[in-house]
């Protein structure tokens, strides 16, 4: 059986989603990151990174990066509805997204959710976190593209978990303003929030996107160091 360590306000139910999907058995365990204990040396023993999530295979290997624990899983437990095989044509555009949300969409969304990590003065940190909620908007901006020329999902009309992994980070970055100025990502976010699977997810996350902005305003300095 897996072992999924996640938690609130963390990526993790990326992972969970397709475990989900795949109908794949696993246990669930939650680390608390606001307090910290994702820092702890009991979890640092799990990850020597500190970060979440982390996937614990049957075989025991502690895996972590969620891009890949995704693909990982879709790949391993066939689950060629959510990620087109390695010999199938629609691989290529698929691999192109997913390494796109992940290398730089998701880097962007840590500046705008800890730009205290990246600034000297605390004074920056406001600009810090415009500047990567411009750049992912500008991401999006260039989905938005994509999508009209090949839509409604990122692989034309077939549904991928690159359409969930986008939606996500639109949630958690500020879906409202995002889905008002790009039309065919409001579209995708409303046909995948709309599959059954991923509704308790993303209304989760829009939750806890809100929460957390909430918390970014009554601790300027960082909600976690
Ligand atoms: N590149 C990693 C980044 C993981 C990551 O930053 N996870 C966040 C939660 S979503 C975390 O553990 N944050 C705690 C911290 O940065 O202190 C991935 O995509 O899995």
């Amino acid at each position: 059986m897996y072992i999924l360590y996640g938690g609130d306000f963390t990526r993790a139910p990326l992972v969970q989603w397709v475990l989900e999907e795949g109908k794949i058995e696993y246990e669930l365990r939650k680390i608390d990151i606001l307090n910290g204990e994702h820092r702890t040396t009991e979890f640092l023993a799990i990850n020597p990174a500190g970060l979440l999530p982390v996937l614990i295979t049957p075989e025991g290997e502690a895996l972590y990066e969620v891009a890949a624990l995704m693909l990982y899983l879709a790949d391993r437990h066939q689950l060629t509805e959510l990620a087109p095989s390695s010999i199938d044509p629609d691989r290529g555009l698929f691999l192109s997204t997913v390494f796109h949300i992940a290398g730089d969409i998701q880097s962007e969304m840590k500046r705008f959710h800890f730009p205290h990590r990246f600034s000297l003065r605390r004074d920056d940190d406001d600009g810090i976190q415009d500047l990567a909620k411009s750049l992912v908007l500008s991401r999006l901006n260039v989905m938005n593209t994509r999508l009209a020329a090949r839509g409604p999902y990122v692989l034309g009309s077939r549904f991928s978990l690159a359409d969930f992994y986008l939606v996500f980070w639109t949630a958690y970055l500020d879906r409202r303003a995002a889905c008002e100025r790009f039309p065919l990502i409001a579209r995708l976010y409303e046909l995948v929030r709309s599959r059954p699977s991923a509704t308790p997810y993303l209304e989760e996350t829009e939750r806890a996107a809100d929460v957390y902005a909430e918390m970014m305003k009554k601790h300027p300095g960082g909600v976690i160091a």
